[in-house]
């Protein structure tokens, strides 16, 4: 277990999703590879991810994003993405988020910004109107048509894609994805999470799938679509989700629906929008996505030693 002192943090929201960019106070994680820092830090230093980002200092919706010394010596900085309950691949708001924290910190100007994930190398355009596009890892999609029996539910057919995380991406018509429904749309996407897993449905090398996104029809002018997405703990998005944007225009792509270099815009649960768009590199699949993301605030977290939520909640 690591020592618990002082952690500084800067917060932001992309598009309504919050992000805590730890910028001191977290010793850096042993490992050459970006992986081996993960790894590193689950092992070393998890009672830090949960000290940061779980109540009482933080909260279930919150990605934390740790920044390391990069592995390119191109890029700006590695950053390691983790949450309520574990760690993230890739993050699309969150590195939004961080491109808008390193400005707000004046360590970045607007331009081109490279950057080290856990799941390969992503890169950013900070514009100069305070806007960010991104150019998430190469995206695919691994299984059309799945169906899948949820109790209680029946039966529900989707697709499975990769887009810097896991997703599984349904419609479920008889479900409005209002804000307002949150509660019945966490039990139901959660029900199709456990049902993925009891079935032995996963990722392309037997990953779990963590994320589960619904699609309907969008209510803001100019977007294609609205989603509601389940994160690996049980919170969900409040951003279009980055990752998952990225996974469904790989569907869409592979469905003949969408071309190389066509805006798709994403409405999120609460509104707010990503445009995102392909781009082909070889036979790999790019996706961008464009988004905003606002700086909340700038603090130092303190754990007293006779706290004894110091180490987080749940
Ligand atoms: O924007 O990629 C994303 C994301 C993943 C989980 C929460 N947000």
């Amino acid at each position: 277990m690591s020592r618990l002192g002082p952690i500084e943090v800067v917060d932001s929201h992309t598009e309504g999703e919050p992000t805590r960019v730890v910028i001191g106070g977290w010793p850096e994680p042993d490992g050459r590879t970006m992986l081996e820092r993960r790894e590193s830090m689950r092992r070393e230093q998890d009672d830090l991810r949960r000290a940061v980002v779980l109540e009482p200092r933080g909260h279930d919706a919150i990605v934390g994003a740790l920044l390391t010394t990069p592995v390119r010596p191109e890029a700006v900085a590695g950053i390691v993405f983790f949450n309520d309950v574990s760690y993230l691949g890739m993050c699309g708001h969150g590195l939004i988020g961080v491109v808008r924290t390193l400005e707000f910190l004046g360590r970045v100007e607007p331009g081109h910004l490279e950057f080290d994930t856990t799941v390969g190398p992503v890169s950013a355009e900070l514009l100069t109107d305070g806007r960010v596009t991104i150019r998430n890892v190469p995206t695919f999609l691994h299984r059309r048509d799945v169906s899948l029996e949820v109790p209680g539910i029946g039966s529900v057919t989707g697709d499975v894609a990769w887009g810097g995380n896991w997703f599984f991406l349904t419609e479920l018509p008889g479900q409005p994805l209002e804000l307002s429904r949150r509660a019945e749309l966490l039990r139901v996407t959660m029900l199709i999470r456990d049902a993925l897993q009891g079935q032995g449905i996963t990722g392309s090398a037997g990953e779990r799938i963590d994320h589960v996104e619904l699609f309907g029809p969008p209510t803001v002018a100019g977007a294609q679509s609205r989603n509601f997405v389940l994160c690996p703990g049980g919170a969900y998005d409040r951003s279009p989700c980055g990752t998952g944007t990225s996974a469904k225009m790989a569907t869409l792509y592979a469905k003949g629906q969408l071309t190389v270099g066509e805006r798709w815009t994403q409405e999120s649960i609460v509104g707010s929008t990503f445009t995102g768009w392909l781009e082909q590199d070889g036979d790999q699949l790019i996706p961008n996505i464009e988004g905003r993301a606002f700086v909340t605030s700038r603090a130092t977290l303190m754990f007293e030693s006779t706290d004894p939520f110091r180490h987080g909640l749940g």
